[in-house]
């Protein structure tokens, strides 16, 4: 995890041999061409991603209780794990140096958009008509706000109990997580946050920030990696690298950061702290430790589908000043990059899925509130 204050996710790592491990207690249960029977919506009027804070007391608890539901559920698509957990599975996979599918390339914003549709169809099929809101982060800023009451993700970790989540409906206690990054070894079965306590990030990203991002022209740049220049390349700026050198392609990149933007809000909801063991021994110093949301599997915390679905929304944006069509690399980016290219996993589960695909929300049968104003 990242406790050098550098990346929330960090690049590089090798997990072949445990994520065999893993795999075989699941194996692929369905193999269906999902996408092409839910893409043609003609005449089905669009769902609509709203701003998290506008949400009645009613959309609040209907979410809420989607979420919770996905976690009771069987995966559809894989065999002995939840709806819920497959999309934190696939998301630790997604780092996995042989298939690097979701970050560090141009395929960050196409593949969380199907990430995020079919996380919402999930939804769909417990709560009819249920959409993913978002949290757009430059207003709703504050340890304080709305999003972490009670009656919706819940507060900040308790400093008392090693910055576990202790209230809400996914509390200590009542949401287990059981997928775990292969080298947690703490395994810590609870949310943990530690809001605004990691070192470099007291703020979340600005309006300025995002304006800032929004009005570079080019979609990427090659290398199309985290070393793509961020001044220049509309996704890496957004997905939040800062200051990384070496090589692209395996192996050899470090990034000095201070992470911005998308990563930097992965690294304020997690946190950094000391983990204090019960019974320390002499030999056993308290580890540093990162939230919830600084890990692969960040997923297990409910608060990255708000995130993510504010990223997509300023993706629309990006797309709506700079053409819907805008994207970069057709060839010479890393596979599952390229705009013609299949994407994991969804290729493991029968379903074609390539960036060209995902360019067209409305296609897709979606839209946010604040484009429709
Ligand atoms: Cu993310």
């Amino acid at each position: 995890m990242g406790t050098d204050g550098s990346c929330p996710n960090p690049p590089r790592r090798e997990r072949t041999l445990s994520r065999g491990r893993f795999l075989r207690g699941f194996g692929v249960a369905v193999a269906a061409a999902v996408l092409g029977g839910r893409t043609v919506h003609a005449g089905k009027p669009l769902d609509v991603r709203k701003n998290a804070r506008t949400l009645s007391d009613a959309e609040r608890a209907r979410y809420v209780r989607a979420v919770l539901a996905l976690k009771q559920k069987p995966s559809p698509y894989l065999e002995g794990i939840s709806s819920y957990d497959t999309f934190t599975y696939w998301h630790r996979e997604a780092f996995d140096p042989q298939i690097e599918a979701a970050y560090m390339g141009p395929a960050f914003l196409p593949w969380h958009r199907m990430f995020l549709l079919m996380f919402e169809w999930e939804l769909q099929s417990v709560e009819p008509g249920v959409t993913i809101p978002y949290w757009d982060w430059t207003v709703d800023r504050s340890r304080d706000s709305y999003l972490w009451a009670p009656d919706f993700m819940g507060g900040n970790g308790d400093p008392a109990q090693n910055f576990a989540v202790t209230t809400g409906p996914f509390a200590k206690g009542r949401w287990e997580l059981v997928v775990f990054d292969d080298e947690d070894t703490q395994q810590i079965p609870y949310l943990i946050r530690n809001l605004a306590g990691f070192p470099g990030i007291p703020d979340l990203p600005t309006a300025a920030e995002v304006e800032q991002s929004l009005s570079i022209e080019a979609y990427d740049t090659a290398p199309w990696s985290q070393l793509s220049d961020v001044t220049r390349s509309f996704r890496n700026n957004l997905e939040g690298w800062r200051g990384c050198v070496g090589h692209s392609g395996h192996m050899g990149v470090s990034c000095a950061g201070p992470s911005a933007m998308h990563n930097a809000v992965h690294l304020w909801v997690a946190g950094e702290f000391q983990f204090s063991h019960e019974e320390d021994t002499p030999d056993e110093a308290d580890d540093d430790v990162t939230g919830t949301m600084a890990a692969d599997t960040s997923p297990n915390d409910p608060v990255f589908w708000l995130h993510h679905a504010n990223i997509d929304r300023l993706w629309t944006e990006w797309q709506r000043r700079h053409g819907i069509h805008s994207y970069a690399p057709t060839a010479g980016g890393p596979h599952g990059h390229n705009l013609e290219d299949r994407m994991w996993p969804y290729d493991t589960i029968g379903m074609t899925v390539r960036p060209r695909d995902m360019l067209d929300h409305r296609a897709l049968g979606y839209a946010y509130d604040s484009e429709l104003r």
